[in-house]
């Protein structure tokens, strides 16, 4: 089987709350046509991709809440954008909030992705496990992200069989930590799908601003890098409800260079032609963990939280 995934990172500029899913709908499937078109076979979307990012309100009503949520994937709106997919015979990763019942009937909420493959199947789900920001209304907030509020974390990096390779799913926050990666690293992860809604100006830390976009660089790279896989980090863009989001899309080598990137705030593809072999160099010399971990070592990343500094 080919090892080659011809990928588009398909970046999404704003969507606002009026914004209706079928308006939504008619920007994906530009973009599965487009991707199509330009012979890819593998399309990324971003972080609740179907949506305003609607964690920056407060929001009590559950009529009001639910609306922005999934209840069945694929569903009456979203059918479509499975149904082009299979047609074109390309695959797909999107992130939508999810609500799922357990065997009770209880409703349990989670911001998610799903990988589809060309078949118009889903391969994988996955569930985000590093929610930011806050669970408590703080109205002084310029705006909110109260991703904490509205999802229960998921608690596995998983990683599946697809498009010739191994692949794994992450979303937004997961990013800037290493263990994310490195979970994924340990199951031979060879393309990492990973879609993000990044605002540029974070409340509680205004003073980190300006390096938004370096630190999101900085963490898909190193990464990528570190284990040896292909990066594929996908935004939604530009300026929505009024917050402005880092843009930046960007598919990532596993040498750690960004090798396609996304230069506007607005909908739009970059695409490339990812060889899953060239992640071999990497796992079988630097980063041969079976030959130079030392997992001994490194017992407190999972015993231990929070850091705790020896005492003055
Ligand atoms: N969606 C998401 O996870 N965004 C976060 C914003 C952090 S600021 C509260 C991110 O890490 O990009």
């Amino acid at each position: 089987m080919s090892r080659i995934v011809n990928v588009a990172a398909a970046q999404l500029g704003p969507i606002q709350r009026a914004d209706s899913r079928a308006d939504v709908m008619e920007r994906l499937l530009a973009h599965l046509h487009n991707a199509h078109a330009m012979g890819c076979n593998l399309v990324v979307f971003p972080e609740l991709a179907l949506t305003t990012f609607f964690p920056r309100w407060y929001m009590e009503d559950p009529v009001e809440i639910d609306a922005f949520y999934e209840r069945e994937m694929p569903g009456p709106q979203t059918q479509v954008l499975f149904d082009t997919a299979k047609r074109l015979g390309i695959g797909f990763y999107l992130g939508y909030a999810e609500i799922a019942l357990d065997d009770a009937g209880r409703p349990h909420r989670f911001n998610t992705s799903i990988l589809v493959g060309a078949d118009g199947n889903i391969i994988g789900k996955y569930r985000k496990v590093h929610l930011p920001g806050h669970a408590e209304n703080e109205p002084w907030r310029a705006f909110q992200h109260l991703e904490k509020y509205y999802f229960e974390p998921g608690d596995s990096f998983e990683v599946w069989r697809g498009f010739g390779g191994v692949m794994g799913m992450a979303l937004c926050n997961d990013r800037r930590w290493s263990e994310t990666y490195r979970v994924m690293g340990l199951q031979g992860v060879e393309m990492i799908l990973l879609g993000y809604n990044t605002p540029v100006h974070n409340p509680p830390a205004p003073e980190h601003d300006d390096l938004s976009m370096f630190h999101n660089q900085l963490v898909m790279q190193a990464g990528a890098y570190q284990n040896g896989t292909w990066v594929v980090g996908v935004a939604k863009a530009g300026k929505e409800e009024g917050c402005e989001m880092i843009g930046g899309s960007c598919i990532i080598a596993p040498s750690g260079e960004v090798v396609a990137a996304c230069s506007t705030k607005g909908d739009e593809l970059a695409i490339a032609r990812c060889d899953l072999d060239l992640c071999h160099s990497y796992k079988s010399t630097t980063f041969n963990f079976a030959k130079h971990r030392r997992p001994e070592a490194y017992r407190m990343i999972v015993e231990r939280r929070g850091a705790v500094a020896p005492e003055a």
